[in-house]
């Protein structure tokens, strides 16, 4: 059966971080996959998660199956964190809520039921989108077409080409939106932008299918999620999946959510049946440790606020790092406008340097990133910030 099999090239992200760390120049900074690093370039636990694991070690009586859905606790609380109490309230039975193995069991778990209730659904995703999108959503049969996004010349967003190509999708159709921190460019839609998204679903009754992977990590819990909430608030039907991996730092526990909004609750209880038995024939129910983890700490004030004070440092440590990184390219004395960094959200940013010099930085500086020129920004500290600018200065000038 296997021998006539040929080998896959690796995912090209997490291929970055086995070359980073098979090189030996003391100067090498790893700039590639999308995890959160501080200052020293660790990767921590967050405070309110060690205590809230150090609660569960002692309190968890029980660790037989939970239920396709998952903690229900976790479901509630992590819609409200996503949706805000009020709008919880208010979409009340039409709102069901799955908790999933990571952003990525939601992602795939909402294409298997779309392809189960809808085959072949066109889904739109913006050009770039993460490359990890095709494959979640494209191997369950959806069929993937793009609308233009970012525009790799001015670094802003082509808003009046992609609302041209939105313009054309109809009833049936999905359209894929990053909620905030865009991966891979950082360039996010402005509210005024998400008024005219959800005006325009209104109009053509396209459903919109948010990923929201980046909470908490642009301007701020509530601030990030303005656009999902609005759609959620306008519209009759919304898919939205959230993720637990960066603002609550929990990676590898795989903890995410599937969040399908319906015209009616008799639609929504539907649709959670669907979804109940699409999660059964893949994974039968999702782990769950780090869902009990978020349920810990989103049910009790203290650890509530520790997290969110946390998530601001993290956030302002970034949003610091953008600044820094503009200022320091600005005095290498680079022929370009660097500023577009500085206005960009989230982890990512495209430096707009050619593969080839992006091959440069990785072969002769030691600098580890997409080929795209896609950057970690929370990769960058003060003691590599220098010998970055200065390396880029020297790639571009080639
Ligand atoms: N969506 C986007 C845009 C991402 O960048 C990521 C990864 O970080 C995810 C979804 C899902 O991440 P995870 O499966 O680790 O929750
Ligand atoms: O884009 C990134 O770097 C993050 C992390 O297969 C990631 O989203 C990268 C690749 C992958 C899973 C997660």
């Amino acid at each position: 059966m296997f021998d006539s099999l040929n080998p896959l090239p690796a995912d090209p992200i997490l291929g970055l971080m086995a070359a980073h760390r098979s090189d030996s120049n003391p100067r090498k900074i790893d700039l590639g996959v999308g995890v959160y690093k501080d200052e020293q370039g660790n990767t921590p636990v967050m405070r309110a998660v060690k205590s809230a694991e150090a609660r569960l070690l002692a309190d968890q009586t029980s660790k037989s199956y939970v239920s396709p859905a998952g903690l229900a606790t976790f479901n509630t609380l992590i819609a409200s964190l996503v949706l805000g109490d009020e709008l919880t309230k208010t979409l009340g039975d039409r709102r069901v809520t799955f908790q999933t193995p990571g952003g990525c069991g939601g992602l795939r778990l909402a294409a298997e039921f779309i392809q189960k209730v809808r085959p072949a659904s066109k889904i739109l995703v913006s050009d770039p989108t993460w490359a990890n999108h095709v494959p979640l959503l494209g191997e369950a049969g959806l069929q993937i077409e793009t609308y233009p996004y970012y525009d790799h010349k001015n670094h802003g967003i082509r808003f009046d080409a992609m609302m041209e190509r939105l313009s054309k999708a109809a009833a049936g159709d999905l359209v894929l939106l990053h909620g905030c921190c865009h991966n891979p460019c950082g360039a996010d839609l402005s509210n005024e932008q998400w008024q005219a998204v959800a005006e325009l679903a209104q109009t053509n009754g396209f459903t919109p299918f948010i990923d929201l992977a980046y909470q908490g990590l642009g301007d701020g819990l509530a601030e990030d999620s303005y656009g999902v909430r609005l759609l959620a608030e306008k519209l009759p039907e919304l898919i939205v999946v959230s993720s637990c991996s960066k603002n609550f730092g929990l990676y590898r526990e795989r903890t995410g959510s599937l969040t399908v909004i319906a015209g009616s609750s008799e639609a929504a209880r539907a649709s959670a049946s669907q979804i109940a038995a699409t999660a059964r024939a893949i994974y039968s129910m999702p782990p769950d440790h780090g869902a009990s983890v978020v349920a810990e700490i989103l049910a009790d004030d203290t650890l509530n606020s520790d997290w969110e004070l946390e998530l601001t440092e993290v956030r302002e440590r970034i949003n610091g790092l953008r600044s820094a990184l503009v200022t320091e390219l600005d005095r290498q004395g680079i022929d370009r406008d660097f500023s577009f960094i500085e206005q960009e959200k989230g982890m990512f940013s495209f430096l707009g340097l050619s593969v080839d010099q992006v091959q440069t930085l990785i072969n002769q500086y030691s600098i580890y990133l997409v080929d795209s020129s896609r950057i970690n920004i929370a990769g960058i500290n003060s003691s590599n910030i220098e010998y970055l600018a200065q390396s880029i200065a020297e790639a571009v000038k080639r």
